[in-house]
């Protein structure tokens, strides 16, 4: 880790317990900044994907603390503005399930929108002058076809897009008449091996993992067409690091300009770990079978289980049918490209939910994941601790 910053910069994040403030506060630290957090009060611990980078504040050189506070309660939220006084807000705090938004739209709207304002408040009432992102989302794109530009309409198909269609716009709202230094980075899907467990690549690679390891029999899934642009999310933290570091406040949109389906991810798993799949029947009757398998799974597995089925549950009142990046502008201004494929994103994911599984990893996925440069990051440290505490 860097300690060379002088003067020592100042980040505060909420949403650092999540997957992408978790990534974001290793590569601030990395590079010499002092980072805070916004964390939520719970009566389990909340802090997992933390926990290998948390040091005790006492501990002089301790540069990561933690606030207790909540996207609903303004004034907590002016008060650490005020008394940190951050040279950058990365503001990544939301209800950021979309499926889940459906079932409570009042409480995504709350959050997801309306804490994005308390934000941009707590900002210009503290009088602190300070650099802020939005994270925004492509599936304020929703029904608009790829691929999708800055320039492109939104078209939102849940709460949660709705929410993230106002945040986007008081970010931008803030920047015009406050002249603050506001960004909305709208990214598209980005997943890793710390994705919160429901969203649906996740599901997947850590079923395939129980499955593998006997302590599952099936995935249910819900939409296997819908395609969506999957990139890493290491990479895209760095994004937002970037576009704080313009000499203009912009918005760009992050991806990796390709697209496959729920059903492509799927069989690409499952491939990678040498099982062969192949789909019978049709809408909630379609089911994914084993047409061939690897001989070390053969205990476990034969020609034939139905492995993936449909449950309606999982399917969403409105559906985004199609997101796809074009990201000409970040290449262009932040000279940006991604470099993690959708095939090695999947590798890197089986890996890790197959040690966590207590499995012998194919291998492949953390060759890579060591190759692309993620020095700040430490995979191995966090999930290592975690496949201790399972055995
Ligand atoms: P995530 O893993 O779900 O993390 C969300 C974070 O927000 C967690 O730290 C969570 O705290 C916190 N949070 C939720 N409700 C809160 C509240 N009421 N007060 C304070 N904090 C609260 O999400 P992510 O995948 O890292 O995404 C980060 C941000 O980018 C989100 O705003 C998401 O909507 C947006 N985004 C994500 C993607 C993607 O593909 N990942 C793409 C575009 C945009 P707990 O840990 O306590 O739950
Ligand atoms: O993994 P998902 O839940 O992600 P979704 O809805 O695209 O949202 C994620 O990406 C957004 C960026 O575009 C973020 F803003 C948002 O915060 C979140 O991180 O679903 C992906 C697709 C959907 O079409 C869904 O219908 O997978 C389909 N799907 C099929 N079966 C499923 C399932 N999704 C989930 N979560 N669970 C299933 O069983």
């Amino acid at each position: 880790m860097s300690d060379t910053l002088n003067p020592k910069k100042i980040a505060l994040i909420t949403g650092l317990t999540g997957q992408d403030g978790s990534y974001l506060t290793e590569f601030l630290l990395s590079k010499g900044y002092e980072v805070h957090g916004l964390i939520r009060r719970a009566s389990t611990f909340n802090t997992g994907r933390i926990d290998h980078i948390y040091t005790d504040p006492h501990i002089p050189g301790t540069r990561l603390f933690l606030h207790y506070g909540d996207l609903s309660d303004s004034g907590q939220l002016i008060n650490i503005v005020y008394n940190i006084r951050p040279d950058e807000i990365y503001h990544l705090g939301a209800q950021s399930h979309v499926r889940v938004s459906f079932d409570i739209p009042e409480y995504t709207g709350e959050i997801t929108g309306m804490g994005t304002v308390r934000i941009l408040e707590a900002v210009r009432r503290s009088g602190v002058k300070t650099k802020f992102y939005q994270a925004s989302s492509s599936e304020m794109f929703g029904a608009t076809p790829p691929p999708q530009n800055e320039k492109a309409s939104f078209y939102p198909r849940s709460p949660y897009a709705a929410a993230k269609v106002y945040s986007y716009w008081i970010t931008v709202n803030y920047r015009e008449g406050y002249n603050m230094f506001a960004c909305n980075g709208i990214l598209f899907n980005h997943e890793s091996p710390r994705r919160g467990e429901t969203f649906v690549t996740r599901k997947v690679t850590r079923a395939l993992a129980n499955i593998l390891g006997g302590r599952q029999k099936k995935i249910y899934l819900g939409n296997l067409y819908a395609k969506r642009d999957w990139g890493f999310a290491p990479e895209y933290v760095e994004m937002m690091w970037l576009m704080l570091q313009q000499d203009t406040p912009d918005d760009y949109v992050v991806g990796t300009g390709e697209s496959y389906t729920i059903k492509d991810f799927v069989e690409k798993a499952f491939e990678y770990v040498g099982i062969d799949i192949e789909w019978n029947g049709n809408g909630k009757e379609e089911k994914g079978k084993v047409r061939s398998l690897d001989k070390k799974w053969e205990g476990i597995l034969k020609a034939g289980d139905a492995i993936i089925e449909i449950d309606p549950r999982y399917f969403r009142p409105t559906e985004v049918g199609h997101l796809q990046a074009d990201i000409t502008k970040a290449k262009t201004i932040l000279n940006w490209q991604p470099r993690t494929t959708f095939d090695e994103l999947i590798k890197i994911m089986v890996d890790y939910d197959m040690k966590l599984s207590c499995l012998e990893p194919v291998g492949e996925g953390i060759k890579i994941c060591h190759a692309k440069d993620f020095s700040y990051t430490n995979h191995e440290y966090s999930f290592y601790e975690k496949i201790r505490e399972i055995r």
